[in-house]
């Protein structure tokens, strides 16, 4: 067998000589963050192509999340999904708001609206769903909770660049969504992010918000942080942005030819796309039912570890099983019943626009033998 690594993703690069030619174009104007030429074009063109009114780039894709919700004043508890990477739950203990883990639906992965009313308390202000995987969460049914009870939405929606529903982004449900462009995404700008909003004051305040507050030379409006975007990154960002599609695409293939080899497999079952979704393929899950399959997912994990494929058992383990977070009430695993079962029985199949087909034919046989 091969030697290669064969890792879970890889980044989409920008061709280096039309990299090039933004980097002289940044050399010559010597401007190379606040807000420059690259920042505002990106932040345009991200409007274009997710289709969204209103965009406000970050430097990462966890600060988006720490600065909505200082936006939108929240505060007390907020209904969150225990099956997400932790940075998810950390954004609201850095806003010194208690999490509530509420448990998933084994069909998504994402927070499960039906188990969401009975979290919500009188110090309930906020529900931060994930689109985990890229997977749209039950949108309409979560709307219809924070509307009965006066509650913000907040998704963070990191995997779900580009995902639409009836032709609709995503990223237009709630009061606003983050996203994260990091070396890892579908879409990257090395390290990034970005807030979507859906009205000029929000993108107003948010600007603000995320270069210290200052909304003119001397005018401090709020007590901000520094996360801006710098004007490599977007130039890099600009790049990527014409290849996305191509890269989406490519993805959409490599999971078409794992659900073909794997369709039949007793003890893995993975996710169909759903009608009506454009999905990004961000990532492959598969879930390992250790009786039926006749080896663990641990087994089958170090296997391919010593195979040279290099899956990753994301979100193994739950955020509410870290020491932070463990000794809350909801942090009980006999109220996380599908999240406990699904990480437990999670692997993440290598998921990129540069698998080739002898790539993929070594990860099924190394499932498969
Ligand atoms: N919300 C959600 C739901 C998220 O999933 C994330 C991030 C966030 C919020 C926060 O967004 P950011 O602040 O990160 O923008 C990765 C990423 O660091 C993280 O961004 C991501 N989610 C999380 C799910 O995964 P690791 O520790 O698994 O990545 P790492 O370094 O082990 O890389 C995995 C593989 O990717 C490597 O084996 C090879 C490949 N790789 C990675 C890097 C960094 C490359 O080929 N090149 C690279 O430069 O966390």
């Amino acid at each position: 067998m091969e030697n290669k690594q064969i890792t879970v993703t890889s980044p989409l690069l920008p061709d280096r000589e039309e990299f090039n030619k933004f980097l002289q174009e940044i050399w010559e104007t010597k401007w190379i963050t606040n807000n420059g030429c690259f920042h505002q074009e990106l932040e345009r063109a991200l409007c274009k192509y997710l289709e969204v009114p209103y965009v406000s780039l970050f430097t990462n894709g966890t600060l988006p999340l720490i600065t909505a919700l200082q936006a939108l004043r929240i505060t007390g508890e907020v209904i969150t999904t225990p099956y997400s990477f932790v940075a998810t739950t950390h954004a609201l203990w850095w806003n010194g708001i208690k999490p509530v883990f509420v448990d998933i639906d084994s069909r998504t992965c994402n927070l499960d609206p039906e188990k969401i009313e009975a979290a919500i308390t009188p110090k309930t202000t906020a529900i931060m769903p994930v689109h985990c995987y890229g997977k749209p969460c039950d949108t309409k049914a979560i709307q219809s909770i924070a509307d009965k009870y006066g509650l913000k939405v907040i998704y963070d929606a990191a995997h779900a660049f580009g995902v639409k529903v009836d032709g609709e982004s995503i990223l237009e449900a709630g009061d606003m969504s983050t996203l994260s462009f990091h070396a890892t995404k579908v879409y990257n700008t090395i390290e990034g992010g970005a807030l979507v909003m859906h009205d000029e004051r929000t993108k107003k305040r948010i600007d603000y918000l995320k270069n210290f507050g200052f909304s003119g030379e001397t005018t401090v409006v709020a007590p901000g942080i520094n996360s801006k975007m710098d004007e490599v990154r977007a130039a890099y960002g600009l790049l990527n942005l014409r290849q996305v599609d191509q890269a989406i695409s490519s993805r959409h293939r490599v999971a078409d030819r794992y659900r073909e080899a794997l369709r039949e497999v007793d003890g893995i079952t993975f996710f169909d796309d759903i009608p009506r979704v454009r999905h990004n393929y961000s990532y492959f899950p598969i879930f390992i039912d250790a009786e039926k399959f006749g080896m663990t997912r641990d087994e089958l994990y170090f296997k391919m570890r010593e195979n040279k494929v290099l899956g990753r058992r994301y979100f193994y383990p739950l955020i509410s099983t870290f020491s932070t977070y463990r000794s809350l009430e909801s942090s009980n695993p006999k109220y996380l019943p599908v999240a406990t079962k699904m990480a437990d029985e999670v692997i993440c199949l290598p998921m990129h626009h540069e698998l080739s087909v002898s790539d993929i034919k070594r990860v099924l046989e190394v499932i498969l033998e």
